[in-house]
């Protein structure tokens, strides 16, 4: 069968009111970049007519501004799941302008497969190749195209000339048999292949090819300072000291790392230290940091759902693509992800928190318990299962006027059961085999800014005694200072003493 070519606009004529629309990517990387703006187009004619005009939409991840952007400001989704770092989204979001149903991305696939969240009606892949029988070549991202391409009703697909045909083979395309036939997904290690280089797609549902020649909408990194250095350095020694002591093997373990500043320069200096072994990495997104890294011979394999890398460094990937082909995979987001492999590989987890509290639990994703920054991603995938699961930020934020430090976080993303490590500039909290008030001692001491640590001992001193040391009238007292004062360090406890 050969498929016809046709425009954007007509691609996007597919799409009507109330439908819910899948996409293959994971971040900008690999995510479709012209359909979705033309479908905002459509929202707001159909606006402008006083006609209602508004979908659901499913992603791996993140996309680029083409897509969560032109969509938002069309006033074009009435739903989105799951993680995404668009700030016209993150107003309108907070404005409660569209539901956001921010779950673990490894849970995204099945969940769209188990029908938690409705039909898929239309699928848009973005490939760099695809054949008469349907078989569809990924660009830099998967995250959940397999799923999507197969549960749609119709399927388009954007063929990218940007790369030619460059990522064809970086793929392992595999999907999991929903319960109860599920058997245990086969990756022994990051570098295991357990299925296709492509995804097949029924040929009669695609709908059509919509040629385009156009580059990644990849968010720029700000260069490492001294604070994300300084928790690099901090991240290195904590893992060479675990080494030293045998509790990791002196192989090491494969890591996985978030995304962000924070997890860019934490790699870097992991890189850096010559004292860390060369590592394999099992993860869902690949930074600029790793692919040096890989040329460097510092990291020897990586496993990943996207490669969520600057333009610069994915037109040097593909410059380079036969030194790469056997140092990368790109899986689905459901098996980059996977809480099974995690825990059987090992996984060393390396994720960021906006704040922690004194007790270890984290809040990665609400400023002040009410605000969205981006969404959990999958850091809960990692750090519930991990070998050993951290987490990593700046002691402080805002020129120092909000602690990452709290009595109590705001909101909670991974809690005190499965976080192991607080990592700051100031230091390392290891919080593995210890008590809540132990743990409580460790955080205030290695983490805390020293602007803080007294305000966090004298929280902790009038405290009602438990278990679980807290002043329930108190506990976000921090955070009432910011709301109310604009500073955590104006926090007066005198109050509730
Ligand atoms: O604000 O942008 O206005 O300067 O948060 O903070 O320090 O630049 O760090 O880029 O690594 O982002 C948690 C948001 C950190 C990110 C988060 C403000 C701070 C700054 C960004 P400005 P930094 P990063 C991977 C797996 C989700 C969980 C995860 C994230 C901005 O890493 O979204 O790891 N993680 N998922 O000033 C108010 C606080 C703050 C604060 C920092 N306590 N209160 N603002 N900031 N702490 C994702 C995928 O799965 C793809």
């Amino acid at each position: 069968m050969s498929f016809k070519i046709i425009t954007a606009a007509e691609a996007a004529s597919h799409v009507k009111h109330g439908y819910n629309v899948g996409l293959g990517g994971f971040t900008p990387a690999g995510t479709p970049k012209t359909v979705t703006a033309e479908i905002a187009r459509i929202a707001e004619a159909e606006h402008a007519a006083g006609r209602p005009f508004q979908i659901g939409l499913f992603t791996g991840a993140s996309t680029g501004d083409s897509c969560d952007g032109a969509l938002t400001r069309a006033k074009a989704l009435r739903y989105r799941a799951p993680y995404t770092t668009n700030g016209d989204f993150r107003k309108a979001v907070n404005a409660g302008e569209i539901a956001y149903n921010d779950i673990h991305l490894s849970q995204m696939a099945q969940e769209v497969r188990y029908g938690f969240m409705g039909k898929v009606d239309v699928a848009i892949l973005e490939a760099c190749d695809v054949t008469p029988d349907g078989k569809v070549y990924l660009t830099a991202g998967v995250g959940i195209a397999p799923t999507v391409a197969r549960l749609a009703d119709k399927v388009i697909i954007e063929l990218n000339s940007a790369y030619d045909t460059a990522p064809k083979g970086l793929h392992d395309i595999y999907e999991p048999a929903d319960p109860p036939l599920r058997r245990e997904i086969p990756v022994y290690k990051p570098s295991d292949r357990i299925g296709t280089p492509y995804v097949q797609v029924n040929p009669a549902k695609i709908v059509g090819i919509v040629e385009v020649n156009r580059p990644d909408e990849a968010r720029p990194f700000t260069d490492a300072d001294p604070i994300t250095m300084q928790i690099g350095h901090n991240v290195a020694h904590f893992l060479i000291s675990d080494m030293k002591r045998g509790i990791i093997p002196s192989t090491f373990l494969p890591l996985q790392s978030g995304v962000g500043n924070v997890a860019n320069a934490v790699l870097g200096a992991l890189g850096a230290d010559a004292t860390v072994p060369a590592f394999e990495m099992y993860t869902e997104v690949i930074q600029d940091s790793v692919i040096d890294l890989i040329r460097s011979g510092r990291c020897k394999f990586g496993s990943t759902c996207s490669l969520s890398v600057s333009n610069d460094c994915l037109q040097s990937i593909y410059d380079d693509i036969e030194f790469f082909k056997d140092k990368l995979v790109l899986r689905p987001s459901e098996i980059s992800n996977n809480p099974e492999v995690a825990r059987r590989l090992g996984l060393i987890s390396m994720n960021t928190a906006l704040e922690a509290d004194i007790y270890g639990n984290v809040n990665s994703t609400h400023v002040c318990g009410t605000k969205m920054m981006n969404g959990i991603g999958g850091s809960g995938d990692f750090t519930r299962n991990a070998y050993i699961s951290i987490f990593s930020c700046p002691s402080v934020a805002k020129e120092g006027k909000i602690s990452a430090i709290v009595p109590m976080v705001s909101h909670v993303d991974h809690n005190e059961h499965s976080v192991n490590i607080m990592i700051t500039e100031q230091g390392i909290a290891d919080l593995r085999g210890k008590s809540p008030m132990e743990r409580a001692k460790a955080i205030i001491e290695n983490c805390a800014h020293p602007d803080y640590r007294q305000l966090l001992w004298d929280y902790l001193h009038m405290s009602v005694k438990g278990q679980t040391c807290h002043n329930v009238r108190a506990a976000l007292g921090m955070h009432d200072a910011l709301q109310r004062k604009g500073d955590m360090r104006l926090t007066d406890w005198s109050e509730f003493a």
